[in-house]
């Protein structure tokens, strides 16, 4: 099975945050291609990845990436495929500046930015398999199977705190 989904870092340095993005790909057995690509070191790597994607296959392109983070909003300029942006924290603003570099993009190339971090990196790849679930009935299911697992867990907590608090 060929990959649907492309991951790209602009920093290995940024893999720790993502490590949640990759779980989640593969609690749903969605295949993928993960990449240290940088928008500003190797510009014409970037924008080659981006431009053959579509072709090799790839359905939706996640980029994480910190500082002036450019790394999403180029590979959206180089392809038609949905492209979701994670900011990366990094000194001295805590990721409010790549948050702003991703989710500022002028209209026209849209990059769907997600918050900054491992929270992020979960639902980065949480939406990638929405996207994907559209034209996939057994990733359907088990989206709506893992919400409804969640649910319960809430459902679980909630009643517990009943019980502590004596409320119950
Ligand atoms: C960005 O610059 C990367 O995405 C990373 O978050 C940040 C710092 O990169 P390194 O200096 O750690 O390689 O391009």
């Amino acid at each position: 099975m060929s990959a649907k989904v492309a991951v790209i870092m602009g920093s290995k340095s940024d893999l720790p945050a993502l490590k949640g993005a990759f779980e989640t790909l593969r609690k749903f057995g969605v295949e993928f291609e993960a990449r240290v690509i940088s928008a500003h070191r190797t510009p014409d790597t970037a924008a080659e990845y981006a431009k053959s994607a579509e072709a090799r296959g790839i359905k939706v392109i996640i980029c994480a990436a910190g500082m002036a983070a450019h790394l999403a909003g180029v590979i959206a300029a180089h392809t038609i495929l949905p492209v979701i942006g994670i900011p990366m924290a990094s000194e001295p603003f805590s990721g409010f500046d790549a948050l702003l570099a991703m989710v500022q993009m002028p209209p026209g190339i849209p990059v769907s930015t997600v918050t900054a971090g491992p929270a992020g990196a979960k639902n980065a790849a949480l939406s990638a398999i929405a996207i994907l679930a559209l034209s996939d009935a057994a990733l359907n299911a088990q989206l709506k199977a893992f919400r409804a697992e969640q649910t319960k867990k809430v459902e679980a907590a909630d009643a517990e705190l009943q019980k502590e608090l004596g409320l119950a």
